[in-house]
């Protein structure tokens, strides 16, 4: 409630948010979410809770009048359509050079991803986070983070006759023929309850084409996880619809953590205000960085050290797609739950996710999202003049990411006789450069924060999400983003808070 003063606040519903919440709530601490999408709990008009992305509607984008999908045309076509403004799931925010993808609502972006699981390779993960024990990491906080968020593989054999992944078989026929490594890719999707839906006895959720705006059934987001956990502890609250914009000392001690009521057009119905002896900035790496670089700039936080808003990077995110021969049709039932990948990292920088197009016909397209070890970092500033952060990545940063992918594709199209697709970005572009869906990065740990994300000049603010990692992981990031946020809050609250 307005004014009242609780021991935690924890700003945002992802992945380090929700983590936080659980432990915190099991060592004996309340806990206060705050979060500025919706709670995604209730059904609309048509029954479901999550629009498909065969027809994006009102709960598809951030209020926006217009949709904008990650692959804006199809045969050429542009495929965006009018929405009415709403809260809705998917946020595209717009950068001078770059669109960064993030979830939106209680859950933040495990309702809107893949599911895609993935623990680095050992070898690479001292270049992901240098100053972080491997051993502890891979012996006790990877091993946490994938039980509690619910991982699991396909079954091979299932995986080798379902007809929704004769795209990824096709995926890995040209990867094997060029000589390049295949492997599963771990997902928290229910691989028992996709099989079920493969035999036509449940509701198709992943064979029905529904991801990116959220899946109605077999996706294990941080709702099903890591949250209803916390909530059953009795500790955790959760105000959905209400966007933090301020943190700053509070004169009794702690910190004044100021929000604002949103409604579902985005309009702002009321300002409040709670005391909190500590704050969890978890509000992803975009939203935490925003949030860091304003309170210092305006003096809000002045202590904060000169790294804050630094060391900002995209994983390399870069699609493209290929044309296949009339014999290696890739399936019109496509699994919106990706499996499958192409690990060239040690070798080109890259890897590869064969992506689906479920577009309910054949395409005798392959899809693919890669991975790159893309050197560039941004860093997010403070326009004092316009009022807003800014982030300098520039498009053209990208180059690197493309080269990499190629090292991957241009072996594959040699050895098929095959091409790039030129009709999935608009203007016979090949390769999604515009765009990222794993942003990471901001307040990087042991830099902007100490060894266990306690930000410098602020006793009692942590950073506890994606804005921790300097911008790359190797892979999909959300298991390092989990297994990072167990491993500082145990050490925290060992600590004393
Ligand atoms: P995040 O999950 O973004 O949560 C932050 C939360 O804070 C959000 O709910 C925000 O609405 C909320 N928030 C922000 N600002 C404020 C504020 N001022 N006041 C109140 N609340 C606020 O952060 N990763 C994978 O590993 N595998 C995948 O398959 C995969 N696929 C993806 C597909 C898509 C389309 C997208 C967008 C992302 C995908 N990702 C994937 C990335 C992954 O979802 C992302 O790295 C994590 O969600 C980041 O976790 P955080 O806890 O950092």
């Amino acid at each position: 409630a307005d004014g009242a003063r609780v021991p935690v606040v924890v700003i945002g519903t992802g992945y380090g948010g929700s983590v936080a919440a659980l432990r915190l709530a099991q060592a004996g601490v309340d806990v206060h979410m705050i979060e500025m999408g919706m709670a995604w709990d209730t059904p609309g008009s048509d029954g479901k809770i999550f629009c498909n992305t065969t027809a994006p509607d009102y709960r598809s984008y951030w209020l926006r009048t217009k949709t904008k999908q990650p692959l804006s045309n199809f045969l050429g076509f542009p495929i965006d359509r009018n929405i009415p403004r709403y809260t809705g799931i998917l946020d595209a925010e717009e950068f001078g050079g770059i669109t960064v993808y993030q979830g939106r609502g209680v859950g933040g972006g495990s309702l809107v991803n893949g599911g895609m699981a993935v623990t680095p390779r050992r070898e690479n993960f001292g270049a992901v986070l240098p100053s972080v024990n491997a051993d502890e990491m891979y012996d006790v906080y990877y091993p946490r983070a994938n039980a509690g968020l619910g991982v699991g593989t396909v079954d091979p054999a299932w995986f080798d006759t379902a007809a929704c992944y004769q795209y990824a078989r096709v995926g890995r026929k040209h990867a094997q023929r060029s000589g390049f490594p295949f492997v599963f890719v771990p997902d928290v999707y229910d691989w028992d309850y996709m099989a079920r839906e493969a035999a036509g006895s449940v509701t198709k959720s992943a064979l029905a084409g529904e991801i990116l705006y959220g899946n109605n059934h077999g996706k294990k987001s941080l709702q099903q996880t890591y949250l209803a956990r916390a909530k059953a502890t009795g500790r955790v609250s959760i105000s959905p619809l209400h966007r933090v914009t301020s943190v700053s000392p509070a004169g009794g001690g702690g910190y004044t953590v100021v929000m604002e009521q949103i409604d579902t057009g985005g309009g702002v119905t009321a300002t409040k205000s709670v005391t909190a002896d500590r704050v969890f900035f978890a509000a992803g790496s975009v939203g935490t960085s925003k949030l860091l670089v304003k309170l210092k700039a305006t003096g809000a936080l002045p202590n904060l050290n000169a790294e804050v808003g630094k060391g900002w990077g995209d994983n390399g995110n870069v699609m493209c797609g290929r044309a296949n021969h009339m014999w290696d049709p890739t399936g019109p039932l496509q699994s919106s739950i990706p499996c499958a990948g192409i690990d060239n990292w040690a070798a080109g920088g890259a890897f590869a996710e064969v992506a689906p197009l479920p577009t309910g016909i054949e395409t005798y397209a392959s899809f693919y999202l890669s991975i790159t070890r893309n050197p560039n970092r941004a860093r997010f500033s403070w326009n004092a003049a316009a009022s807003r952060v800014e982030l300098d990545w520039q498009t053209s940063w990208k180059q690197p990411s493309i080269a990499m992918a190629k090292t991957i594709f241009d072996k594959i199209n040699v050895k098929e006789g095959t091409i790039y697709r030129t009709d999935l970005f608009g203007g016979y572009k090949i390769w999604g450069d515009h765009l990222t869906y794993h942003p990471l990065g901001g307040a990087v740990l042991n830099k902007a924060t100490d060894d266990l994300g306690r930000l410098h000049g602020h006793p009692g603010l942590y950073v506890i999400d994606g804005a921790l990692i300097p911008g790359n992981t190797s892979v999909n990031p959300f298991v390092t983003i989990t297994a990072l946020a167990e491993r500082n809050i145990e050490k925290i609250i060992a600590a004393g808070l």
